[in-house]
């Protein structure tokens, strides 16, 4: 019985200096200690010792059952030790190391200035609408009173897909179409795409941007004009900006005007930017054409409107003293991140 007892000590022992794994050393551990194990097994046959010998045995049996439950206590203890520094060393992320980098892009010059000149007029209650840039000769040319000969029909200067359709040259059709939809009051600002037939320079590209804005309403005169638009170029170029307006001609407009403000650059005083003449043409404008009015079904003896139209380009070109257009198309991280 002793032998038997000795013999499970160090068999048991043997095996659990050996164990790798959690699972085993629980193997193990039913092996000898479970409801069928060895241990077990012979504590049951005690039954057939003698008087003397039981207390002895059994003092024994328990001595070796509490030696080979700490022995398992420990040996789970240093594999649950080796385990995690296992996991450690496997899942170690050294935050000292530089990281892969996924870039951020930066917004477009074009995109600042438009979205600063968005809300300025927001701010006076403009809301910003948006049409195709394949447009119908008659929302591009015919609503807008341009008569058949008008220079800017020719197929020299206009992209025509066919007889009635063009790429836009302008966004005043965004405008024709609102009106067609929509009864005054009417306040809309009209930023997107067009397109010119001309040759690429440092000044000139087939796609540019245009805002044209619009407001229609009972009652609206030249002084809401001049009024709204000497607000505007006071809030992009600062408070102290001047405007003035000198007479032009568009064929959707009547009276037309083209407006100039102090140069921002030098304050009016003369610069390189302004060509020393202290002022910069930013936009044309004028009373919305009766024609116009007509062709939209609104009734000009009832209602009147002020209608206006800039270069996005140039402005933002002027803003960030950008010398050529062709840099905006280029989509140059470089020359991006610039602004
Ligand atoms: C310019 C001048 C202008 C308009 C655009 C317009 C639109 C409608 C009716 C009347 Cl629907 N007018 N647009 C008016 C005056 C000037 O643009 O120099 N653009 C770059």
């Amino acid at each position: 019985m002793r032998d038997k007892l000795e013999k499970v000590r160090q068999e048991s022992f043997r095996e659990l200096e050996k164990v790798e794994t959690i699972q085993s050393l629980e193997e193990i551990r039913i092996k000898y200690l479970g409801k069928k194990g060895e241990l077990t097994g012979i504590l049951r046959g005690m039954g057939g010792l003698s008087e003397e010998e039981r207390p002895i045995i059994g003092q024994l049996a328990n001595e070796i059952r509490d030696n080979v439950n700490e022995k398992i206590e420990q040996t789970a203890y240093f594999l649950n030790r080796k385990d995690l520094e296992k996991r450690l060393k496997s899942e170690f992320i050294d935050v000292t190391m530089p990281s892969k980098r996924k870039p951020i892009g930066n917004k477009h010059p074009m995109t600042k200035i438009l979205d600063e000149i968005k809300e300025i007029f927001i701010g006076m209650g403009f809301t910003i609408e948006e049409g195709p840039e394949i447009e119908k000769v008659y929302y591009n040319f015919d609503a807008l009173n341009h008569n058949k000969y008008h220079p800017a029909r020719d197929v020299q200067d206009t992209f025509y897909i066919n007889e009635d359709l063009l790429l836009r040259t302008q966004t005043s059709p965004v405008q024709v179409r609102t009106m067609e939809k929509q009864k005054p009051p009417i306040r809309i600002l009209a930023p997107g795409r067009v397109y010119r037939a001309d040759e690429i320079d440092a000044t000139h590209s087939p796609m540019f941007h245009q805002i044209e804005g619009l407001v229609v309403d009972k009652g609206i005169t030249m002084a809401n004009l001049k009024g709204t638009l000497d607000m505007f170029a006071k809030q992009l170029y600062g408070e102290s900006t001047k405007t003035k307006f000198r007479p032009h001609h568009f064929p959707f407009t009547e009276p037309s005007a083209e407006m100039d403000c102090t140069c921002a650059a030098c304050k009016g005083a003369g610069c390189r930017v302004c060509k020393n003449s202290g002022w910069i043409e930013i936009l044309g404008a004028g009373m919305v054409h009766p024609k116009v009015l007509a062709n939209c079904g609104i009734d000009p003896e009832i209602y009147s409107g002020f209608a206006f139209g800039m270069g996005l380009d140039r402005i933002s070109m002027l803003r960030y003293g950008i010398d050529d257009l062709r840099l905006m198309f280029e989509n140059d991280k470089r020359f991006i991140s610039q602004f």
